[in-house]
């Protein structure tokens, strides 16, 4: 248990991240930021401590409109940024497409942070998710590790339920690997995907697989969709909840991760999903795993796609 984790936008993802961190007791204290009048995240917070005696735990939770609610976290995930909506011809934007205007509401995440809990670990949600993170770790400047992005883990439940609903087994059963940026580009990586620890080409055909791939790479959109506002908000937080009980508890658990590379997978300077070692310290380690050609060049790609954008996050001016 850490004793203070705070939470940065209290929406559809950050009402979840608070009711389930005193729930599942990730923390002593909980604090909330909103800058959503009249003051949304101080309402949200009081529904929450209210319900607790029913849930049946004990809250401690402060919540405001300023980053001074923040003070002393060890521990902060982030998802103040508008999500996608359908445009009015139906069709879906880019996550790229939230760029500028979350570009500037990550910027006053990154002096909340400095200003009030310059040590803390930082898992970070908002979208263009790889491009945020890089922008924080501009504003930041984080020990390696320190700093990262949401996604992966996101990504590899949506392959991982896709492929245990088609081969008719439990999602126990199925482990399932999305690496890359998180948009359009990202790589299910099938020779990591094993149902029962066997590879899940012995369950599933090659056409099967193939349309569930292309399916996880479209999931966010699909749900954005069905939505009509918003987008997915309860598995992202139960995802970002799995990496900050990994740290939590030094787990030392691999899971898919956007993180800051150094030279690995050929790559410098970038945040982009790979699989880490979650611990105490953060990302402790960065691991290279060997892909098929076919993969390999994917996730060139879906890199080539990161670094297109976080070419556009260094012509912003601070
Ligand atoms: O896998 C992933 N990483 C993601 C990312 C999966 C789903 C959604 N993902 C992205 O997370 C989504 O595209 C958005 O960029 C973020 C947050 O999604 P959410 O659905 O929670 O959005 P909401 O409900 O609009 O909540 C965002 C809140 C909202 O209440 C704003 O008032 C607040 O952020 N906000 C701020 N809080 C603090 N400080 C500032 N400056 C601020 N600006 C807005």
């Amino acid at each position: 248990m850490l004793e203070k984790i705070g939470v940065i936008g209290g929406g559809m993802i950050g009402g979840v991240l608070c009711q389930e961190i005193p729930r599942r007791q990730l923390a002593r204290k909980l604090a909330l930021v909103d800058i959503m009048p009249p003051d949304m995240a101080k309402g949200k917070c009081l529904d929450i401590a209210e319900g607790s005696p029913v849930a049946l735990f004990d809250a401690q939770i402060a919540a405001g409109k300023t980053y001074d609610v923040l003070e002393g976290a060890e521990l902060v995930i982030n998802t103040a940024g508008v999500p996608r909506k359908p445009k009015p011809d139906g069709s879906l934007p880019s996550r790229e497409e939230l760029l500028s205007v979350n570009l500037k509401i990550t910027d006053q995440v990154a002096e909340g942070i400095n200003k009030y809990c310059p040590k803390a670990v930082v898992i970070s949600i908002a979208n263009p998710l790889d491009a945020i993170v890089y922008r924080l770790q501009q504003k930041l400047s984080l020990p390696r590790g320190k700093l990262m992005g949401m996604a992966g883990v996101l990504d590899s439940a949506r392959y991982s339920y896709f492929v245990a609903e088609a081969a008719g087994v439990s999602v126990e059963n199925v482990q399932a690997l999305v690496l890359g940026g998180h948009g359009d580009t990202m790589v299910p990586i099938r020779s990591a995907c094993r149902v029962a620890g066997l590879p899940a080409e012995q369950f599933l055909d090659e056409a099967t697989l193939s349309a569930i791939e292309d399916r996880t790479r479209k999931a966010g959109g699909e749900v954005v969709k069905l939505l009509g506002t918003g987008s997915a908000f309860v598995s992202p937080a139960w995802s970002a909840l799995d990496m900050a009980e990994a740290i939590i508890f030094d787990k030392k658990k691999i899971m898919a991760v956007s993180a800051l590379l150094a030279g690995e997978y050929g790559v410098n300077d970038l945040f982009v999903g790979v699989p880490g070692l979650l611990g105490r310290g953060g990302v402790e380690k960065v691991i290279e795993i060997s892909l098929t050609t076919d993969e390999r060049a994917a996730l060139d790609r879906s890199i080539a796609a990161v670094r297109k954008t976080c070419e556009e996050v260094d012509t912003v001016s601070a």
